[in-house]
């Protein structure tokens, strides 16, 4: 049994590709091994956010996690900042961290193109935020981070620093893999499958929400970019369009993508897509329907509040650990 760790940010509604690529495989993972959940709210704000936004997001994150079937007597599932060693940890690596390793990360670069494109301000802490990351796995000696595609060089970043730091200070942390799914780890825009779906696209049309309503869903997929080929085949170069929805497809029903092809052999795009849909609707449907359930009982503050003690307890063991050996506070 491997000890691991994932975080999805409560920056807005999650996506479909948040779902495929992070919590549908977060489900599976924790019956087989000892999960930490996190709704890492520290994260969101490395971009601005509405305050009354932000705290709503992160409770109905938390439900949704266990809509989606995390359960709290398996996993431990809590709300990043109110472990404050996250925080205290990510300002220790900070200092052993480079500019120029930080520089390198793509996601700085995409994400404060982002900003400046709207003409918004760039946070030191978006430029510094994979440092919090690894802080957030190292922090709990994890085995492995299951973590979609575009999260691979950010884990790279994340064992440098643990090795370093073990190098430096002696050893202190496990030095975690990373596990990326086979299929479903980059989920991409229906309207520019050239770049992945994101949660916080301005174009509604690139992105399924898990909150769309079912027609929303239909005309969303309906809509998808696909090309002027007649053929539903697998080509996710040249065929970029096509090749996602039969990704998306294949994941949620967990039928091959070649039995999906031969399936569709002779068939339109207009029939695959209908389809598509109603598979969509029917895996996120009952979902939306229990998420409203978890919120209106009340019980999600219960179970973040026996989380977050959970967590504190094994964080708070690692953070005097790490504060000791780099000389941090007094002897007494
Ligand atoms: N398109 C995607 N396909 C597969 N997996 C994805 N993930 C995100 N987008 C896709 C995975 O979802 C988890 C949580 O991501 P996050 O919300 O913490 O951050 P993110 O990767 O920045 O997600 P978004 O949707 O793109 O958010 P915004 O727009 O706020 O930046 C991660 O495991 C991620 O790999």
């Amino acid at each position: 049994m491997a000890r691991i760790l994932s975080g999805i940010q409560p920056s807005g509604v999650l996506t479909l590709g948040n779902y495929i690529g992070a919590l549908k495989n977060f489900v599976k993972l924790q019956n087989e091994h000892e999960c930490l959940f996190m709704v890492v709210d520290l994260h969101a704000i490395t971009v601005p956010q509405d305050r009354l936004a932000l705290r709503k997001n992160i409770k109905e994150l938390a439900a949704l996690y266990v809509a989606c079937g995390i359960d709290p007597q398996k996993s431990i599932l809590f709300v990043q900042s109110e472990v404050p060693a996250h925080a205290e940890l990510s300002w220790i690596l900070t200092c052993n961290a480079s500019m120029g390793e930080l520089s390198r990360m793509t996601q700085f670069k995409d994400k404060s193109a982002k900003q400046e494109s709207v003409g918004g301000h760039i946070s030191a802490g978006l430029f510094s935020y994979p440092v919090l990351m690894a802080a957030d796995v190292i922090l709990y000696d994890v085995d492995m981070v299951p973590v979609g595609d575009d999260q691979k060089q950010h884990m790279e970043l994340t064992r440098d620093l643990a090795e370093r730091f073990n190098a430096r200070f002696g050893e202190t942390f496990k030095v975690p893999e990373v596990y990326i799914p086979e299929q479903g780890a980059r989920i991409m825009s229906l309207q520019e499958p050239e770049k992945k779906m994101s949660k916080s696209d301005d174009n509604s049309k690139n992105i399924i929400l898990l909150t769309d309503p079912p027609n929303t869903i239909r005309k969303k997929i309906k809509s998808a970019i696909t090309d002027s080929e007649t053929t539903i085949a697998y080509d996710p170069v040249n065929r970029k369009g096509i090749s996602n929805l039969l990704e998306i497809y294949a994941v949620i029903t967990g039928e091959p993508i070649d039995a999906l092809v031969t399936k569709y052999e002779g068939k339109g795009y207009g029939d695959f897509k209908s389809d598509l849909a109603e598979v969509v609707v029917a895996e996120i449907e009952p979902i939306q329907q229990r998420q409203q359930e978890i919120l209106a009982s009340g019980e999600i503050d219960d179970i973040l509040d026996a989380g977050r003690d959970a967590a504190m307890k094994m964080a708070v063991r690692k953070i005097s650990k790490v504060k000791h050996k780099v000389g941090l506070g007094r002897k007494r």
